[in-house]
């Protein structure tokens, strides 16, 4: 693992973000990425979803194979994968690849949290080197218990966004630029004007084992992708155990969640928890208080 990956390491830590100060696509290939994207978007052979204000398609993989050997590339680049396995482990799955588009008078997104353990890496497809349209961090936020984010989320709300915007850290950046986000961190993607042009980026949603998410299909089949490293964290064959409700969770039956991620949310229900922790501490009590009334006729008998 080189230097880019170790500082990006150090501020996602920090602040729940960061990006990647090395690009891992050549200019050439950054072009290609982009025009692909354009064509696949232009003759609507993506499904696209407008339900977070923007235009979105997430089936990307095994439509185009230059899309599938740029992705699988920059899955796969050393300073990437040095990140992701210190963030999200080495055996982290990935839910979703999906295109989000940001639109000239693009209402931009409310900020919010994402699912537990999750840490998306994003790739900016074309310049965007103003706030307007892209996503943007509140520093820090993913240290906080999630109850408090929501609440301080509807407090901002109320205040209104002026003041608000001026806590938040826009990920802007030119064609490219790889980041990753904690989706704890609290985020959301600014408004843009009319006349903005459009920013482009790929989300790919990568979940550490004991984390779970609902599978999105692909154009093929996860294991005829060609691509391994797309295909090894894509499949399901292996790797994950099906919960029953159409979700699945990464890792075997019972495995350990050492990942960063996983290791800033609480370990379960605190209600739960603290109930069989008193009930382990009332059984030890009363196993102590039966060796207690025992132990004395034991010892006359043992020392007689
Ligand atoms: O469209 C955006 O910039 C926000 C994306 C987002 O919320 C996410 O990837 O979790
Ligand atoms: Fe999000």
């Amino acid at each position: 693992m080189g230097t880019a990956a170790t500082a990006a390491i150090a501020t996602l830590k920090k602040n729940g973000f960061a990006k990647l100060s090395q690009k891992v696509l050549s200019s050439e290939e950054t072009k290609e990425f982009e025009s692909i994207i354009d064509r696949l978007h232009a003759d609507k052979s993506i499904s696209v979803d407008y339900s977070a204000n923007s235009p979105s398609a997430a089936s990307l993989i095994g439509r185009d194979q230059r899309l599938d050997f740029l992705l699988n590339k920059i899955l796969a680049h050393p300073e990437v994968q040095g990140v992701l396995s210190q963030v999200v482990g080495d055996d982290f799955k990935i839910w979703e690849i999906s295109t989000r588009i940001s639109m000239d008078t693009d209402p931009g997104l409310g900020m919010h949290v994402d699912a537990v353990g999750q840490c998306n890496l994003a790739y900016l497809i074309n310049d965007q080197t103003t706030p307007a349209g892209v996503t943007s961090f509140w520093p820090g936020s993913h240290l906080l218990p999630r109850s408090f984010i929501n609440k301080v989320g509807l407090a901002l709300d109320w205040i209104g966004s002026y003041y608000w915007k001026k806590m938040f850290v826009p990920l802007t950046g030119t064609a490219g630029d790889v980041a990753f986000f904690v989706n704890k961190t609290y985020h959301g993607r600014l408004p843009a004007p009319a006349s903005g042009g459009q920013r482009k980026i790929i989300l790919m949603g990568c979940f550490p084992v004991g984390s779970r998410f609902k599978p999105i299909q692909q154009h093929v089949p996860f294991d005829s992708i060609e691509q391994p490293e797309l295909r090894k964290r894509l499949s399901l064959s292996q790797g994950v155990h099906t919960m029953g409700d159409g979700f699945v969770m990464v890792g075997p039956e019972g495995a350990k969640s050492s990942s960063y991620t996983m290791s800033i949310e609480p370990a379960g229900p605190a209600s739960f928890k603290t109930f069989w922790m008193a009930s382990k501490a009332r059984l030890a009590n009363l196993c102590f208080g039966v060796y207690k009334r025992l132990r004395p006729n034991r010892s006359e008998v043992s020392h007689a």
